[in-house]
């Protein structure tokens, strides 16, 4: 059978070889002691890189999304964040179940929040009408937008008039090493005004398991008791951390690839009829296009997948390709044809 071309997701890479390696020959602890040592540098070189005093390993980008949720918030809070964030529609409702809290979710049009959209939301504490508001959650990239970059000016006002109003503000930085590559910027200047910061290894770095939280020493302590709490005390880590040392360390060098290939398929997507793609919109490894003869998002899918190339449906009319190091250049040009084929082909 041919290759399969998986572009459903960056999460779907492999560990490489050397990966494995580094996996097998792991010096590993009970980290649930703290006494991981592969653990304990990844931990370290994360905090360093993101120039934060402390850092904790988490099994998923999830479970660091929700701790950090729990850390700055209170039972019976809104938590501010755009309408399809990944915490609004895939983290299954847990900002709900673990925080207890409603999410304010706000409408934008390409995902990206500014502080004109978040302030007039703002809740204060001691209103008796309102829900405080408990914390601002900000996604970049942004995926459900198609990989979205928040610029920097953008950020700074969100962080400057979120510290004025005394609101703690938590990213969603799973992937943002790719927002880093887009704007040329390293990620401890992009992520600088966040109290806590969760970014994956398991995503575009290539890494098989693993997210990271980022924050103070003293958040990070109370991070670890709800870590345990949730069951993500992991014992011996360090053969996963090995692997997520090494997409740390190397997986930045080569996202503008995974870049370049989205926007090779996009381009091809423009030309093909009845697919509606805003070029512009393609800025990391995620590109979202929409069929605009009806709802035939999961047959496209299904045509794509007896050829061996994987996309997802994600609506009844929008289908999302993802680009990552399992799928080199000449990879995406056999898959940019067999989508230009299939799409032509569904008249
Ligand atoms: N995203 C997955 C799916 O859950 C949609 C994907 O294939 O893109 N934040 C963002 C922005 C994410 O895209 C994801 C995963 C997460 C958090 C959660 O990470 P994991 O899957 O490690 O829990």
């Amino acid at each position: 059978m041919a290759t399969v071309i998986d572009l459903r997701s960056d999460t779907v890479t492999r560990p490489s070889a050397k990966m494995r390696a580094a996996m097998a020959a792991a010096e590993v602890g009970d980290d649930v002691y703290g006494e991981d040592p592969t653990v304990n540098l990844l931990e370290r070189r994360s905090a360093e890189i993101f120039g934060r005093e402390a850092a904790m390993f988490v099994p998923s980008g999830t479970m660091g999304n929700q701790i950090g949720i729990r850390l700055h918030t209170q039972h019976g809070q809104e938590v501010i964040a755009d309408s399809s964030s990944h915490i609004m529609d895939w983290e299954m409702a847990m900002v709900a179940v673990i925080s207890g809290c409603l999410i304010r979710a706000v409408p934008t049009e390409d995902g990206i929040l500014t502080w004109k959209h978040i302030e007039p939301l703002i809740h204060p504490p001691g209103s008796l009408l309102h829900a405080p508001t408990g914390l601002i959650e900000i996604e970049n990239t942004h995926n459900l937008a198609g990989g979205r970059v928040y610029n920097l000016s953008v950020l700074e006002e969100i962080w400057n008039g979120a510290k004025e109003r005394k609101i703690p503000l938590h990213l969603d930085g799973a992937r943002i090493f790719n927002a880093a590559t887009t704007l040329g910027v390293d990620v401890k200047s992009l992520t600088r005004g966040f109290d806590t910061v969760m970014f994956c290894l398991s995503k575009g770095l290539g890494a098989p398991v693993g997210s990271m939280l980022l924050g103070s020493e003293e958040m990070i302590g109370r991070a670890r008791l709800t870590r345990k709490g949730l069951g993500g005390g992991m014992r011996q880590a360090g053969v996963l951390a090995a692997a997520g040392l090494i997409a740390l360390e190397e997986g930045p060098k080569r996202l503008h690839e995974d870049h370049a290939n989205a926007k090779l398929l996009a381009e091809t997507l423009a030309n093909c009829e009845g697919v509606s793609i805003d070029l512009d919109a393609v800025e990391t490894n995620i590109v979202i296009f929409r069929l605009s003869r009806g709802h035939r998002a999961p047959e496209l899918a299904a045509r794509l997948a007896a050829r061996g190339v994987l996309a997802t449906a994600f609506t009844a009319d929008a289908v999302r390709l993802v680009t990552h190091l399992d799928v080199d250049r000449e990879a995406c040009v056999t898959a940019a044809g067999v989508l230009a084929e299939e799409i032509a082909a569904m008249k």
